[in-house]
């Protein structure tokens, strides 16, 4: 015996006893301190040993009854399963998961039954972020609870059946009454969550409600953690002291395709980095059955053997026999060996993994949910396929195992023990209860006693009044000061938010952007959000936009993080149903770092029904100057095309600017239509025109005529920045050739594709004779057509066959360049010059201009015959 580390641990359990933990704790660490000035310095690790977090002394004592949890929670597994199996029977290749769901099932049961508070008069309910493709398992309790009846189960991933079915995933879009958050992308829920709890403690900061102890709850896959987004805001979590916030991460050990970790092991590398991060972390691994194991474990044999064993191997346990368990994990150390002896083949293949043991769940859930000052992850080992024996448990098949046979049904409801018989298991029964049942009066009675039923979405009618109209009028009459777009938009935000009616409401959200983008004014007038305030001396406190935070500050301040900002706006433009609170986020960003980097963020956001403004600024190939390739924007207005519910709009002038805000703030918070703004604004400075009149519901549709000639023989089009251009170029083909055009500005090309898309399809199929509004604009007059833009030119070619007369599109197709804006509106082929050419161009092929004066314009406008393809170059 080593006689001085003898006489440590006697001290150290000495101290235990006399002095109580804190004060050995205080100890430890000065020893520790001692010791590393003597140069002694202990290896770090940010991990505890792999056993759970709460010893078995410390559970507190489960408060339900848990027998009939068990029942009830094994009528949803077999609905959950018989779900996928049946939709598979009749469509086959339809999908769906069973594994997942059967794993994850007692993490869920225990929060439906002891956690997760639903929305009432006076509680705005626990928001829950559920794990995508568990979604049988969610559908499979509603259905319990009389929420969804045979007829949804049996179309379950059949949403275009005659019947209404259920969609294979959480979609708000689909289901707007049930669902609240589209999880099913991967990195997505748990971003999306971190900023949701953040969102309501700023609701609460800014006293836009009472603050409760509301939680959000995210459920979330083992695999679902390699996904950037998962653990990329985790440290924002902590700093926030988000302590309304628990993640569950259900650790199965598998992915889709084979083991998480299979040579490492998930649960210690996600405790290093949440501990890292300043999380709690609540290791919840195993089971009850091992307690007593744990109880004759003096010397941590059984612990350590715990921590040697990789995750690859303990999947290999879940689907060998008892011996293989006895001879590989046992069978390596006399002890282990002795402790196995007592247990018979059949405890061994029992003993449970500690998320399937609902009182170490329950545990667990207890602690988060009464820590103060920080979030908390519960790390849940589990088991993928779980009950579904040879048929997929622990397999690495099992993630798309839809179908089972005649046995495998048996031994499933058996297991569980469903009352199904023999006879019926084929045709593969829903099962619910009678209602006087003791199952279904449990189940309802804890429903009723955590205020109804989760999840649930919902819309009040809480529609604004509109906010003063002269914020808007005030730039129809133009100015002869140069200013852009984006000084526009600023000084209408400005305005909105000293509005009495909706000021309260808006959400400015930028990304480290903000004195780019001029809004530093802004920091004094809202100041900018901090939860704890501003708790040192700003360096320009003696200026008068100094750097302001504070606690009910309302400026969203993200730092440099688009899809922080993003989560942000999700949760600010969806608080209308999940707060019944009408938020008006106006997240502004450069438009290169916007679609193309969040652009699962924004079809997230699509799908949630989620309303607000998204300003993509310094917008635009060539009106960004400088800043290159990486920078220049030419292609966010073609992303903006894939998203259904988007309105996108590229205007202008100031007054384009206003009426599209002032429109979207009336359809979306008026009229509570479920749609989104995507407004791009440039850094370039110009004359502000006055607004012609009656444009302003052209400017809405997607074009309007901006300026007339008495003999027009072309018509140009131009957008956004490039407008400026097009009116020079129409002055040029006056003066130097006399030539007439008129002028068109079209504020969304999205907006007329989809008008003339919609007319064809009425045409086509119901044999109408209607005309899409940019073939009412421009068929009745002759000439040919110039589109020009600062982005791609399919925006205005996919407009073409509506339109009778030749089109020809200028664009920016190509990588961007560093450079001033002329010398990239030549290399683009989008400046006065480039749209004048084109205009004389198109005019001489059909004949209406002749050739030796083309080639004299050639010259005067610097057109060169040799010049490539910006789009190769
Ligand atoms: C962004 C994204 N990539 C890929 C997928 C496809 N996918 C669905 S489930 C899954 C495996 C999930 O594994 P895990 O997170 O461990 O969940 P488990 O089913 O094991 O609980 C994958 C790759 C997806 N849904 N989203
Ligand atoms: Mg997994």
């Amino acid at each position: 015996m080593d006689l001085a580390k003898q006489d440590w641990l006697d001290s150290l359990n000495d101290l235990i006893d006399s002095e109580g933990p804190e004060r050995v704790k205080e100890i430890l660490k000065e020893l520790q301190l001692n010791a590393s000035k003597k140069g002694i310095r202990l290896t770090f690790s940010a991990n505890t040993p792999y056993v759970n977090t709460i010893p078995f002394d410390q559970q507190v004592s489960y408060p339900g009854d848990r027998d009939m949890e068990r029942r009830i929670k094994s009528l949803i597994r077999w609905n959950a399963m018989a779900m996928v199996v049946r939709a598979n029977r009749s469509k086959d290749g339809i999908g769906g998961h069973i594994s997942t769901y059967q794993s994850i099932a007692t993490l869920y049961e225990v929060g439906f039954n002891h956690f997760f508070r639903g929305k009432t008069d006076n509680f705005p309910g626990d928001m829950v972020y559920f794990q995508g493709h568990s979604s049988p398992g969610v559908y499979a309790r509603a259905y319990l609870e009389g929420r969804l009846n045979d007829d949804h189960l049996i179309n379950f991933r059949q949403e275009l059946n005659d019947k209404p079915g259920l969609s294979s995933y959480p979609h708000p879009w689909l289901m707007p009454n049930f669902w609240q958050f589209p999880t099913v992308s991967m990195g997505l829920g748990p971003i999306a969550a971190i900023y949701h709890a953040r969102f309501i403690k700023y609701l609460e900061d800014r006293g836009m409600r009472e603050r409760t102890d509301q939680r959000v709850w995210a459920f979330l896959g083992d695999g679902e953690t390699d996904e950037p987004e998962t653990l990329g805001a985790i440290n924002l979590a902590a700093r926030e002291k988000l302590d309304n916030l628990i993640f569950v991460i259900n650790c199965n050990l598998q992915r889709l395709d084979g083991p998480v970790r299979g040579n490492g092991k998930i649960i210690q590398e996600l405790e290093a980095s949440f501990r890292g991060a300043g999380w709690r972390v609540i290791k919840v691994i195993w089971g009850d059955d091992w307690d007593p194991l744990f109880d004759q474990d003096d010397h941590g044999i059984l612990a350590k053997k715990m921590g040697e064993v990789v995750d690859g191997q303990y999947q290999k346990y879940t689907v060998e026999s008892a011996q293989y368990v006895r001879d590989h994990f046992f069978g390596t150390d006399p002890t282990l060996k002795k402790m196995a002896d007592q247990l018979s083949d059949e405890q061994i293949k029992r003993m449970r993994r500690g998320g399937h043991d609902p009182e170490k769940v329950f545990a667990a859930y207890n602690a988060a949910v009464d820590e103060k000052d920080r979030p908390t992850v519960i790390l849940a080992k589990t088991v993928k396929g779980y009950g579904l024996g040879a048929a997929g448990e622990g397999q690495n098949i099992t993630h798309s195992q839809k179908k089972l046979g005649e046995e495998a049904l048996r031994d499933f409801r058996t297991r569980f023990g469903i009352p199904i018989s023999d006879k019926d298991i084929d045709s593969i029964p829903f099962y619910r209860p009678d209602d006087d049942s003791p199952e279904m009066k449990y189940l309802m009675a804890r429903r009723n006693e955590l205020g109804g039923f989760v999840p649930e979405r919902s819309e009040i009618d809480n529609s604004i009044e509109m906010p003063n109209p002269k914020i808007f009028d005030e730039f129809n009459a133009g100015s002869d000061r140069e200013v852009s777009t984006t000084m526009v938009f600023v000084r209408i935000l400005s305005k909105l938010l000293s509005d009495k009616s909706i000021g309260k409401l808006i959400v400015p959200i930028v990304p480290d952007e903000a004195r780019t983008f001029g809004m530093d004014a802004l920091f004094r007038q809202v100041g900018i959000y901090a939860h704890s305030g501003q708790l040192y001396e700003p360096v320009d406190a003696d200026n008068l936009l100094f750097y302001k935070e504070e606690k009910d500050g309302q400026i969203l301040e993200e730092g440099i993080t688009e899809a922080g900002s993003f989560a942000s706006f999700l949760a600010a433009g969806t608080a209308y149903a999940n707060h019944h609170i009408n938020m008006i986020p106006f997240y502004i960003y450069y438009s290169m770092f916007g679609f193309q980097r969040i652009g699962d963020m924004a079809w997230m956001a699509g799908d949630s029904r989620c309303k607000g403004f998204l300003l993509g600024a310094t917008a635009g190939r060539t009106t960004l100057s400088g800043e290159g390739l990486q920078h220049q924007d030419g292609h966010g207005h073609v992303l903006a095309l894939t998203i259904p519910n988007l309105m996108a709009y590229d205007p202008a002038f100031a007054y384009e600017i206003a009426v599209i805000i002032k429109d979207g703030i009336k359809r979306m918070y008026v009229n509570n239509e479920s749609i989104f703004y995507y407004i791009t604004l440039m850094n370039d400075n110009y004359v502000q025109a006055a607004m012609p009149e009656g444009s302003e519901e052209g400017i809405i549709k997607g074009m309007y005529k901006f300026s007339s000639s008495k003999n027009p023989q072309a018509q140009i089009l131009g957008s956004g920045a490039i407008l400026p251009e097009v009116i020079k170029a129409s002055e040029q083909l006056k003066e130097k050739y006399n030539i007439d055009t008129d002028v068109w500005s079209v504020t969304s090309y999205k907006n007329l594709i989809q008008d003339a898309q919609d007319i064809e399809r009425q045409n086509i199929r119901n044999g109408k004779e209607l005309k899409p509004y940019i073939s009412e604009c421009l068929n009745n007059i002759d000439g040919p057509i110039i589109a020009a833009s600062d982005y791609m030119k399919l925006l205005s070619d996919s407009l073409s066959k509506w339109i009778k007369d030749e089109l020809v599109s200028l664009g920016t197709d190509g990588y961007g360049r560093s450079d001033d804006r002329p010398a990239l509106r030549n290399h683009f082929e989008v400046d006065a010059n480039a749209i004048t050419w084109s205009v004389l161009a198109s005019l001489n092929l059909k004949g209406h201009y002749k050739d030796n004066d083309l080639e004299k314009a050639r010259e005067d406008l610097g057109i060169d015959l040799n010049k490539p393809n910006p789009l190769g170059e």
